[in-house]
């Protein structure tokens, strides 16, 4: 497909929107807010982390001596189950609010503070990839239980409050905001074509070329076409599987190899410690069989320029619609570009 080399607008099928890309704007000078960077080390243990194995947590609870990965209930959870609340819905025919329930569960990937998932082994990541499995599936099978959310804030800059590696995984009585606007657009484009939007869209990609980052035997890492974030990365199966649970034993040590491989390549973009917002999108559980959903994950990063340029979504994006300065076509050749040996390795032995 050949694209418009001036300012021109890219669709969104799956969330039903519009980005407007202005290729070359980044060139205008920045004398705006830098970040500082976040610290280059880290102790293995922090005697002070709330997440780290054998310590106390902040309501009290102390932390066993974990080897590998270690889920715990959020001692400040944002959702409670529903049998200890009363529903209630308050409607005035234009204000609405409603009772909502759930369960928050916090997700250590290792026991140790310095790591992330961009310097754990694959075979290390492989365990992540099981724990986010079996937490899937457990809160999942409940009754009580619509949708369930994994994702992972990495850096200060993400509003992270522990740079210990952990994601989080909220499970809620109902389907959010963003999981039903997924889940209309894959069924659009089901109702209309008979088969799946990602998968017809990765076909695409894979024909093109020009927005792959890395892929594997059977996952694929890409800049979506309609990507909003400078650096936003989407990481899809090749087969059509709806959950995480749903994965085989190679489809998940493969996962590993790709969530390695992404994670070093940011690093070593800006040489830092790359900060996001990543977030598996699931098949609902609310009991729908869902055919047209396929698996993705999501990777947002704020880093622009450099590791300490970020951008901000405000203004004319706020107020108006989503708006990129950077292809998705140039971030995706700058991450194939990116080494897939993470700088802080460099001198170590292969
Ligand atoms: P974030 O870094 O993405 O905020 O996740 C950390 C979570 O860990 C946060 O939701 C929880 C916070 O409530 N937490 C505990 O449950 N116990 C603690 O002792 C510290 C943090």
């Amino acid at each position: 497909m050949s694209l418009p080399t001036g300012a021109h607008r890219r669709y969104n099928p799956l969330l039903d929107e519009w980005v407007l890309c202005s290729p070359g704007r980044l060139r205008r000078p920045w004398q705006g807010q830098v970040e500082s960077a976040p610290p280059e080390s880290l102790p293995s243990y922090d005697p002070a982390c709330y997440l780290c194995p054998g310590n106390t947590r902040a309501n009290g609870a102390r932390n066993p001596a974990y080897a590998s990965t270690f889920a715990f209930d959020n001692d400040f959870p944002a959702l409670v189950p529903g049998a200890s609340q009363a529903a209630v819905e308050a409607a005035d025919g234009v204000l609405v609010a409603r009772t909502v329930s759930g369960l928050c569960r916090v997700l250590c990937f290792s026991p140790r503070h310095d790591l992330t998932l961009a310097l754990m082994p694959p075979a290390e990541i492989r365990l992540v990839v099981d724990a986010w499995a079996d937490e899937s599936a457990r809160l999942g099978s409940r009754d009580d239980v619509a949708h369930v959310q994994v994702f992972e804030n990495k850096g200060e800059m993400m509003g992270c409050s522990n740079p210990h590696p952990h994601c989080q995984v909220w499970a809620t009585g109902h389907v959010p905001s963003l999981a039903t606007r997924r889940l209309a657009g894959q069924r659009r484009h089901f109702e209309a074509t008979g088969s799946d939007l990602l998968g017809d869209c990765l076909a695409r990609e894979l024909a093109d070329g020009a927005r792959i980052v890395c892929a594997n035997e059977h996952w694929v890492v890409l800049v979506p076409f309609w990507a909003v974030w400078p650096f936003e990365t989407m990481i899809l199966p090749r087969r059509k599987v709806a959950d995480l649970p749903g994965l085989s034993a190679e489809e998940r040590a493969a996962l590993a190899d790709a969530l390695s491989r992404l994670n070093v390549r940011y690093d070593n973009l800006f040489r830092t410690s790359f900060p996001y917002s990543m977030g598996w999108h699931a098949r609902p559980t609310d009991g729908a069989e869902h055919p047209y959903w396929r698996l993705h994950a999501s990777y947002y990063p704020p880093l622009l320029r450099s590791a300490t340029v970020r951008k901000f979504v405000v203004g004319y994006e706020l107020t108006a619609e989503a708006q990129r300065d950077l292809t998705p076509e140039e971030a995706a050749e700058r991450l194939r570009e990116s080494p897939e040996r993470h700088y802080r390795l460099e001198a170590a032995p292969r």
